[in-house]
C-alpha cells in the first residue's frame, strides 16, 4: 500500500482557486475511484470533485471555507495509485461546460448537472440532484431520470418540480404581452442576485403552505434602555440596534420552542431540530436581499451581536460575503422597521419552518409599539404553537433588561 497525497486537480482553463464549501470525507473513511471527495466553488461554477485513486483517508488538509489552489494537498490516502485514464482534470472539465455564473449562495450552481461522471460510473443519481429533491420536498424515486441508467440529475429535478408548480397552478408559462402597444420600454438583464431570489421566492411560495401571524411589543422601556446604551458607546463599540436586541431574544424563543429551529425532511417523514442556533438577518443591498447568517446566536452577549450584525450587514452591502456568511441558517428575522411600513408576511427561507416580519415601531398613546409577523411552515407547526412562539418574542421584548 503506497501513502499517496491527492491533490486539487484543475478545475478548468484560467481556474487556479476556488473556495472549499465542503469536505465529503473524513480521516478513516474509504473512498473509491471517482468517489465525490470535496465540494468547491469556482467563480464559475460549484463542483463536487471525484477522487482519482481508492484507498483509505488518513489525513484531511483543508476544511469548508478555505481556499484552495490547484495542485495543493487536500486528502493523504494510504491505497492505490491515481489513475491515469481518470484524470481530475477530465472529470471536472466536463462539468465546467456548463455556462458561467457568478458567485453568491450555492442554489445558484443547483441549477448545474451536478457530478455527472461519478453518477453514470456508479449507476445512480447525483448527490447534489439528490440534496435539491430532498430540499424541495419531492423523492428522487418519483422523477424520471434522463442518464442512461435513469440517473436523476439536477436538471431532472428542477424541470420535475416546475412541472409540478405548473400543474398546480393550472396554468403554463404565460408570454408577455408586446408593450411597445403602449409606450416605450427598455430592457435590462436581471442580476444573479434578482434571478436566485426570484428562483427561491416561488419555491419556496409554492412548496410550503405559508401562514402569518401578527402581533405587537411595547417597547418603549426597551428603546430607553437602548438609548442610554448608546450614549455610553465606548471607542471600538458597534451601536445597539432594534434588530441586535431581537436576535438575542428570538434565539431565546428558539430555545424554549425548537420546533422554529427546525426542518421538516419530507423523504424520510421525520423533522431535523437544530441543537444550534444561527439566524439570517435579511438585508437590504443596493444589487437586491441578500441574508447573512449570525451563527450560534445563542451563545452571544448584546455587544458581541450588535457588533457582528454590523460587520454582515457592512459585508453585504459591500458585496464581501463569503459563502460561509451566508450558510447554516435555521431562522430568520426581516427588519423592514427602519424603512417603514406597519406590517407586511415574509416568505419563509426553505429548509427553515419560519421567519419574523419586524415593521416601524410606532408611538401610539404615550407608547412606542413595535408590530411583529411571524410567516411560518403550516406543514409543521399550528396557529397556537405560532401564537405562544411571537408571544414569548414579545414577552421578551417586553420585560428583558439589557446589560453588557
Ligand atoms: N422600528 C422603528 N425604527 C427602526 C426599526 C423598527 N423596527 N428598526 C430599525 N429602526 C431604526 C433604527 O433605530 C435606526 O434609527 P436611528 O439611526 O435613529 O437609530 C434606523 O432605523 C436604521 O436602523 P439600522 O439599519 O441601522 O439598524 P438595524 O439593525 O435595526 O437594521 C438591517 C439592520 C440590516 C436589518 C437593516 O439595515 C436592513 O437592511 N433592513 C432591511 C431588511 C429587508 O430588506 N427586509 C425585507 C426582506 S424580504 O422579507
Amino acid at each position: 500500500m503506497a501513502t499517496v497525497t491527492w491533490t486539487l486537480p484543475e478545475l478548468g482553463e484560467n481556474v487556479e482557486k476556488a473556495t472549499v464549501l465542503q469536505v465529503m470525507v473524513r480521516a478513516g473513511d474509504t473512498v473509491s475511484l471517482e468517489q465525490p471527495v470535496i465540494e468547491v466553488e469556482t467563480d464559475k461554477v460549484t463542483v463536487e470533485v471525484p477522487c482519482t485513486m481508492s484507498g483509505t483517508v488518513t489525513a484531511v488538509h483543508v476544511k469548508a471555507g478555505e481556499s484552495v489552489k490547484t495542485g495543493q494537498t487536500v486528502l493523504t490516502i494510504e491505497g492505490s495509485e491515481p489513475q491515469k485514464d481518470v484524470s481530475p482534470k477530465k472529470v471536472v472539465s466536463e462539468k465546467v461546460a456548463t455556462p458561467a455564473k457568478s458567485v453568491i449562495t450555492t442554489e445558484t450552481a443547483l441549477h448545474q448537472r451536478g457530478n455527472d461522471t461519478a453518477a453514470k460510473s456508479a449507476g445512480r443519481s447525483a448527490p447534489l440532484a439528490r440534496r435539491l429533491a430532498r430540499e424541495l420536498g419531492v423523492t428522487i424515486d418519483e422523477i424520471a431520470g434522463s442518464g442512461p441508467h435513469g440517473e436523476v440529475f439536477l436538471d431532472d429535478v428542477k424541470e420535475y418540480v416546475h412541472g409540478l408548480v405548473a400543474h398546480a397552478r393550472g396554468a403554463r408559462r404565460s408570454t408577455l404581452p408586446d408593450f411597445s402597444k403602449w409606450g416605450e420600454t427598455h430592457r435590462e438583464p436581471m442580476s444573479q442576485i434578482r434571478s436566485t431570489t426570484a428562483e427561491r421566492m416561488t419555491l419556496a411560495w409554492t412548496t410550503i403552505p405559508h401562514v402569518t401571524h401578527f402581533d405587537e411589543a411595547d417597547i418603549t422601556a426597551l428603546e430607553v434602555q437602548r438609548k442610554q446604551w448608546n450614549e455610553q458607546l465606548k471607542k471600538g463599540d458597534a451601536k445597539l440596534t432594534v434588530t441586535a436586541i431581537l436576535l438575542h431574544i428570538v434565539a431565546k424563543a428558539l430555545k424554549q420552542f425548537p420546533q422554529f429551529n427546525a426542518s421538516i425532511d419530507v423523504e424520510k417523514q421525520e423533522i431535523v431540530y437544530k441543537e444550534y442556533c444561527n439566524i439570517g438577518v435579511a438585508v437590504d443591498t443596493e444589487q437586491g436581499l441578500l441574508v447573512p447568517v449570525v451563527k450560534s446566536v445563542d451563545t452571544k452577549k448584546l455587544a458581541a451581536l450588535s457588533k457582528e450584525l454590523g460587520a454582515l450587514a457592512e459585508k453585504a452591502r459591500a458585496r464581501k460575503l463569503t459563502m460561509d456568511d451566508i450558510q447554516g441558517a435555521s431562522f430568520t428575522i426581516s427588519n423592514l422597521g427602519g424603512i417603514g411600513g406597519t406590517n407586511f408576511t415574509p416568505i419563509v427561507n426553505p429548509p427553515e419552518v419560519a421567519i419574523l416580519a419586524v415593521s416601524r415601531g410606532t408611538l401610539i398613546d404615550g407608547k412606542q409599539l413595535l408590530p411583529l409577523g411571524l410567516s411560518y411552515d403550516h406543514r409543521l407547526i399550528d396557529g397556537a404553537a405560532a401564537a405562544r412562539f411571537v408571544r414569548s418574542v414579545v414577552e421578551g421584548l417586553e420585560t428583558t433588561r439589557i446589560s453588557k
